[in-house]
């Protein structure tokens, strides 16, 4: 039997398939019968161009309805789809494809003289382009193809995606994910949030991360739901269309942003059955604010790469603001201690590593058999870096994290991937990256840099050195100079103190 993310889709279409799948605001997109159809005409696009089952196709495109039917099209075939935000520079790229040697690398049409170099460089096989207008060589390749295709058959455990998480210590971790984490998730969603074939869901964020790709996008089709698709988050044009759909999913600027316009009132919400947050913390405050404004209580969820969804304040019941709420269906959660090297379980209350197990969990990182022992215990549990505790109510609170990572906006910024640059910059002796609160992005990037005797580094000079080197988002907002680093008796950078310094810089 297929034990495909398609083959589970297939078993959940709606009755009429001329109903909406993905719907833009200027009428365009796709009906599931013409997902189907272009589906199946991408599969056969990819099978064209050498792609087999198993192979990767990394995707670094402009978000579109057609960046959905490549998703669907690369499932279909059997092979890993492997997106990249459309913000990394060549040389991120470099490393990506170096790593994950695809068969195909799927850009935007302005990139394609810049993509051909970097694939030759990478041992890449293939380029072909995707735009956003319908545009580039796929979709002239698509073209005119059979609207049916046989899938490939997969099993739970084959691949259907590989996602890079930049790690603590350098090196990005492509996150192996397959067919049955996605078809479990996608599951548990639909239960959890009783999504059905009626739900209508705004969909402003972007597909190239699980909360876009997977969350928003599997469940609806997992549902026989719609999406009605905006290139980008725009608070007014979101509030505008939020009169078309029933649903909003986003990361907590969606909800500081949307707190800002005027027009966000009890009225304009009250036909929407929900709206859900996730992927970095959302405030009490902002959760109280909206409550206050619109009389909804935001519904907040915790995931990751490598494990998707793990836990949700509930649909119906109480939803406690600064908490993430209960393991999903199929999901196990335990809180133990991080000292500890053997599973060492803490008392209800106490805060410490928030550890998942269950068909949510990925199965390692890709080609890093030695990371993945160091996060994915013997008895299936995974590590997951955050701390976080469960308290008398059962709801899990996550009080702080345990890798040295920055979430602004929604992205996971690690810090060791900017001092190892700036550390390189003339004049600088050393350097420390840290999140202060920020209050447009939640956690603001901010460089502390101590400069070498004698020389005096701007922070336009800092700036400067990073362009182009990594992805704007990752950029630091503001560069402070210091005289010298806090440090603690063993000498480690103390960046609890310099977030305490800085704590102010953007509120
Ligand atoms: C854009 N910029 C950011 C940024 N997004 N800077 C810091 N943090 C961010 N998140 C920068 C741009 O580089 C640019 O800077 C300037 O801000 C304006 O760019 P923009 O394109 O106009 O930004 P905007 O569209 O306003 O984007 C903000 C945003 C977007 C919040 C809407 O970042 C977003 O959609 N975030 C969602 C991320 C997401 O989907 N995360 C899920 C990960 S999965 P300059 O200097 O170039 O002018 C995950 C697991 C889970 O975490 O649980 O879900
Ligand atoms: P990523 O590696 O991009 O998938 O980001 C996953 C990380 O985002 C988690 O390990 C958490 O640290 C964080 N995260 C996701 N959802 C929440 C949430 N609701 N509250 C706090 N942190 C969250």
């Amino acid at each position: 039997m297929n034990q495909s993310l398609f083959a589970a889709i297939g078993e959940h279409l709606p009755k009429d398939l001329n109903k909406a799948f993905i719907r833009t605001p200027e009428g365009g997109g796709y009906s599931y019968a013409e997902m189907l159809r272009s589906s199946s005409q991408f599969a056969h696009a990819l099978v064209e161009l050498g792609v087999r089952p198993g192979d990767r196709v990394a995707v670094q495109v402009d978000k579109s309805p057609e960046a959905i039917m490549l998703y669907l099209g690369t499932l279909r075939a059997g092979a890993v789809y492997l997106p990249l935000n459309s913000g990394y520079t060549a040389d991120e790229l470099a490393y990506f494809l170096g790593d994950a040697e695809p068969t195909l690398f799927v850009c935007a049409p302005a990139f394609e003289e810049e993509a051909k170099a970097l694939a030759e460089r990478c041992g890449v096989a293939r380029v072909a382009t995707l735009g956003k207008r319908c545009d580039g060589s796929l979709m002239q390749q698509v073209q005119g193809k059979p609207g049916r295709f046989i899938d490939v058959e997969r099993t739970a455990d084959d691949l259907a995606a590989i996602l890079y998480t930049s790690g603590t210590t350098g090196r990005s971790k492509g996150a192996m994910i397959s067919h049955g984490n996605l078809v479990s998730n996608a599951r548990a969603l639909v239960e959890a949030w009783a999504i059905t074939a009626e739900d209508w869901l705004l969909h402003a964020l972007p597909i190239f991360h699980i909360h876009g790709l997977f969350v928003a996008t599997n469940s609806l089709l997992m549902a026989g739901g719609s999406l009605l698709f905006v290139e980008k988050f725009d608070a007014a044009e979101v509030l505008r269309l939020l009169l078309q759909v029933n649903l909003l999913m986003g990361v907590p600027t969606f909800y500081t942003r949307l707190l800002d316009q005027d027009g966000l009132t009890r009225e304009a919400v009250a036909h929407m059955r929900l709206f859900v947050s996730g992927s970095a913390p959302l405030t009490a405050e902002t959760h109280k604010a909206f409550r206050e404004r619109t009389g909804v209580a935001i519904l907040e969820r915790y995931g990751m790469t490598e494990t998707g969804m793990n836990t949700s304040n509930p649909l119906n019941g109480e939803r406690i603001a600064g908490t993430v709420g209960f393991p999903l269906p199929g999901v196990e959660l335990r809180i133990t201690d991080p000292t500890a090297k053997e599973p060492t379980l803490l008392p209800q209350g106490e805060p410490g590593m928030i550890e998942v197990r269950g068909a949510n969990v990925f199965r390692g990182y890709w080609r890093m058999p030695e990371k993945t022992a160091e996060e994915l215990r013997a008895d299936g549990y995974f590590m997951t870096g955050d701390i976080g505790l469960i308290d008398d109510k059962g709801y899990v609170q996550i009080v702080g994290r345990s890798k040295d990572m920055i979430i602004s906006g929604g992205y996971n910024v690690y810090p060791k991937e900017l001092e190892q640059i700036i550390d390189t910059l003339p004049g600088v002796a050393e350097s420390a990256v840290i999140g202060v609160p920020h209050r447009d992005f939640g956690e603001g990037v901010t460089a502390v840099v101590v400069a070498k005797p004698g020389e005096a580094p701007s922070e336009a000079a800092i700036f400067a050195g990073l362009d182009g080197k990594l992805a704007r988002y990752k950029q630091p907002k503001r560069v402070m100079i210091v005289d010298a680093l806090p440090r603690n008796v063993m000498g480690k950078v103390q960046k609890n103190q310099l977030r305490e310094q800085f704590k102010q810089l953007y509120t």
